[in-house]
C-alpha cells in the first residue's frame, strides 16, 4: 500500500502542471468548474444519512453558491425518480438561520414560492426535480441526494523541483 501511495504522489506531481480530470469519473463523479458532483438518485436516505454517505465519499451534500452552479445542477436532473433531492442546506442550528454543511456562505438562494415555511418544523433543504426550486423539507424523509467535493484536491500535492526522483520512471519487482 505504501508503494501505491508513493506511485500516486509521483504521478500527481509529474503532471500537476497539466492536470487531467480531477474528479473520479469512473466512480460516477462529474466535474463542473473546480468541483466534483455525484448524483445519487437511485437510492433514498434521510438527510443525515445522505450527508454521512457524501462525507464518506470525501465530500459533503451539495451546496449551491451561484446561479451558474444551480443551472449545472438542474441540467443533471434529467429523469431522476422522486419529487426532490437532498442538498446540504439546513436551519437546524437556528430556525431561519440557513447554512451549508460544507461551510460555504449561504448567499445564493432559489426558494420555491411560499418557502421556507418551516412546515411542521422543516429544517433540511431539498431541490424540486421538476423546477429546480428549493424547499425546506422534513429531514426524516427518504430522498435521493447530490454530493459535492472540491475537485482541486488532487492539486494539493505540489511539485518539488528539487526532488528529481519524481521525474524518473521506476518499477517494483
Ligand atoms: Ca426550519
Ligand atoms: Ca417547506
Amino acid at each position: 500500500m505504501a508503494h501505491d501511495r508513493g506511485l500516486k504522489k509521483c504521478f500527481l506531481s509529474s503532471f500537476s502542471a497539466n492536470p487531467g480530470p480531477q474528479c473520479d469519473l469512473s466512480n460516477d463523479w462529474r466535474q463542473y468548474g473546480s468541483n466534483c458532483y455525484k448524483l445519487k438518485d437511485d437510492t433514498a436516505k434521510s438527510w443525515s444519512d445522505a450527508r454521512r454517505d457524501c462525507v464518506e465519499e470525501g465530500g459533503d451534500l451539495v451546496s449551491v453558491n451561484s446561479a451558474e452552479e444551480e443551472q449545472y445542477i438542474i441540467s443533471r436532473l434529467d429523469s431522476p425518480t422522486g419529487i426532490s433531492l437532498w442538498m446540504g442546506g439546513h436551519d437546524s442550528v437556528t430556525e431561519g438561520g440557513w447554512e451549508w454543511t460544507d461551510g460555504s456562505p449561504f448567499r445564493y438562494i432559489r426558494w420555491n414560492a411560499g418557502n421556507p415555511d418551516n412546515y411542521n418544523g422543516e429544517d433540511c433543504l431539498s431541490i424540486l426535480i421538476n423546477s429546480g426550486f428549493w424547499n425546506d423539507d422534513n429531514c426524516n424523509a427518504k430522498r435521493g441526494y447530490i454530493c459535492k467535493r472540491r475537485g482541486a484536491v488532487l492539486n494539493s500535492v505540489k511539485p518539488d523541483p528539487s526532488n528529481t526522483t519524481h521525474k524518473i520512471p521506476f518499477f517494483w519487482n
